[in-house]
C-alpha cells in the first residue's frame, strides 16, 4: 500500500510525488493522461526543468514511486490538479471535483487529504469538504484536510520546492500539524501553520501582488514614452532607495498563474476589484500598444509581414501558456498584420492557437518588422546580419529592452523599445 497518493502529475504534481518518494515515502503518481503514467512507469519526464529528470529516474529506481491511471488507499491524498479559468473568468473546479471523487473508494478514517491547486478562497472546505463530508468523511473530525499552496517559480521548479518556505493550512490545527510533518520530509524552508481559508488567500495575493506590480512598471513605460523618458534608466535609478522595488515592464504578464489567479479574487469579490481589474487590463493591452508604436513610426503597414521573437511566456523556459505572443498575433490580426512567431525552446507546432517555429531565418524571411517578446539569452546572440539578410524592412520592436539597439540602428533599424520615449537622433547630437 502506498503512504502518498499524488493526484496530477503535472508541473508541481510530479516533482512533489518525486521528493516524496526520494525522502522514503512509497508514492502512488495518478494522471488521467495515460501517455504520463506510462512514460513515468520508465522513469520518463516530458518536462524540462532543472534537476527534474534526474530527480524522477531516482525516485523510479528506488521504487518509492509507481505510477497509475486510478488511486489507491494511501494514508495521505495530494491533489495537484489545474484549475483553469472559464470563458468568462470563473474558475473551472472541474478537475479538483473529479479528483476528490476519485480518491473517496480509496478513502479511510484518520486520512489525510491535501489540496496543493490555486483555487478560490473556501475551495478547501466547500468543494473537496464537501465531496468527503457527503461521503461520509466529516473533514477534521474523520479524516484530516488541508490546502498547502506551492510557490515554485517555473524553470527552477525542484530547488524552489526544497528551498521555499511553505504555508500550510488545515481546516483544524490537527490537519496543519499532520500536513507539516509530511512537506517537512524534503522542505528545507520554514514551514508554518494556518488555516485553510487564510492560505487560500494567502497564494492567490502572492499573484495578484505581482500581477498589479508588473502593471505598475508598464504603467510608468506608458508614462515614459509619452514623456521622453527612458522607463529602464528611470526604474534601475528609483530602485535605489532603499524601500522601492519596481519589477520591469514588458509585453504583459503570460504563464498559467499570474494572468489567472487574481480573477479568483476579482471574480468572487467584484466590489473590491478595481484595482485588480485595471491591472489585468494594462497587462493584456501591452502587446496591442507596442504595435500601435510599431506602426506610428509608418514602417510597418496593413498586409506586411511582422516576425514575433518569443512564444514563451518568460525568458529561458519552454512554457507558452497564456504567452503575450498569443494576444499580439490576435491583435496583429486585427489590423490586417501577417505574423510568423519563433521560439528556441517552445515545441514547434500550434500552441494556444498560435503556430510557433524553431527556424529564425524563416521567421524573420521577409518581414517588414520583427519585434521581439521574451529575453531568451540565445536572442543576445543573434547577430545583426541575421535580421539584415532575411527581414525586407528594417523596423524592430524590443519589449524587454534586451537586444543591442546600437549596433541594429547602426545598421540601419529604427528601434522601438518598450518604455523608451527618448529619441534616438536627439540623444546622438547630446
Ligand atoms: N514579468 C514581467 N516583469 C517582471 C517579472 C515578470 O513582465 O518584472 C512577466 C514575465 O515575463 C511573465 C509573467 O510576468 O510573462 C509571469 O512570470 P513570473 O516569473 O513573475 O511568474 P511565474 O508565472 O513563472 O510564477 C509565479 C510565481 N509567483 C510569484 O512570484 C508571486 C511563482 O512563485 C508561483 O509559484 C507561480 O506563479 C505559481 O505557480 O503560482
Amino acid at each position: 500500500m502506498a503512504d502518498i497518493c499524488v493526484l496530477g502529475l503535472g508541473y508541481v504534481g510530479l516533482p512533489t510525488a518525486s521528493l516524496l518518494a526520494n525522502a522514503g515515502f512509497h508514492v502512488l503518481g495518478v494522471d488521467v493522461d495515460q501517455r504520463i503514467v506510462r512514460g513515468l512507469r520508465s522513469g520518463a519526464t516530458r518536462l524540462d526543468e532543472a534537476g527534474l529528470a534526474t530527480l524522477v529516474a531516482a525516485a523510479v529506481n528506488s521504487g518509492n514511486l509507481q505510477s497509475a491511471s486510478a488511486p489507491e488507499p494511501a494514508d495521505t491524498f495530494i491533489i495537484c490538479v489545474p484549475t483553469p479559468l472559464t470563458a468568462h473568468k470563473g474558475v473551472d473546479l472541474v478537475a479538483v471535483e473529479a479528483a476528490s471523487r476519485m480518491l473517496v473508494p480509496c478513502l479511510r478514517k484518520g486520512n489525510l487529504v491535501i489540496l496543493e491547486s490555486t483555487s478560490p478562497i473556501g475551495t478547501t472546505r466547500a468543494t473537496v469538504g464537501g465531496i468527503l463530508s457527503a461521503a461520509g468523511f466529516e473533514p477534521g473530525r474523520d479524516v484530516h484536510l488541508c490546502y498547502c499552496p506551492e510557490r515554485v517559480l517555473p524553470g527552477n521548479t525542484v530547488a524552489e520546492l526544497i528551498g521555499n518556505d511553505r504555508i500550510i493550512g488545515g481546516v483544524t490545527a490537527a490537519c496543519a500539524r499532520r500536513a507539516a510533518s509530511i512537506y517537512g520530509r524534503f522542505c528545507q524552508g520554514r514551514i508554518t501553520l494556518t488555516d485553510d481559508r487564510t492560505a487560500e488567500m494567502c497564494k492567490l495575493m502572492e499573484n495578484t501582488c505581482r500581477d498589479v506590480n508588473i502593471a505598475l512598471a508598464n504603467s510608468f513605460a506608458r508614462i515614459a514614452e509619452d514623456a521622453g523618458v527612458n522607463v529602464w534608466e528611470a526604474i534601475s535609478l528609483a530602485n535605489l532607495h532603499p524601500r522601492v522595488k519596481i519589477l520591469k515592464p514588458g509585453p504583459g504578464a503570460g504563464g498559467h498563474c499570474i494572468p489567472i489567479d487574481p480573477w479568483f479574487l476579482a471574480e468572487a469579490y467584484p466590489r473590491h476589484a478595481a484595482l485588480l481589474r485595471t491591472a489585468r487590463e494594462i497587462n493584456d493591452t501591452q502587446p496591442a500598444r507596442m504595435l500601435q508604436r510599431l506602426q506610428g513610426t509608418g514602417l510597418l503597414k496593413s498586409g506586411d509581414q511582422l516576425a514575433v521573437l518569443g512564444a514563451a511566456y518568460k525568458a529561458d523556459v519552454d512554457d507558452a501558456r497564456e504567452s503575450p505572443a498569443a494576444l499580439l498575433c490576435r491583435a496583429a490580426g486585427t489590423l490586417g498584420l501577417r505574423t510568423s512567431v519563433h521560439d528556441p525552446l517552445v515545441r514547434a507546432g500550434k500552441h494556444h492557437g498560435i503556430e510557433v517555429s524553431n527556424d529564425l531565418a524563416a521567421c524573420l524571411s521577409d518581414a517588414a518588422a520583427a519585434v521581439l517578446l521574451t529575453e531568451h539569452k540565445s536572442y543576445r546572440e543573434v547577430p545583426v546580419s541575421a535580421y539584415v539578410e532575411r527581414m525586407r524592412g528594417r523596423l524592430i520592436g524590443d519589449t524587454r529592452n534586451w537586444l543591442n539597439h546600437a549596433a541594429l540602428r547602426q545598421a540601419g533599424f529604427t528601434v522601438v523599445v518598450l518604455g523608451d520615449g527618448t529619441d534616438p537622433e536627439e540623444m546622438k547630437k547630446t
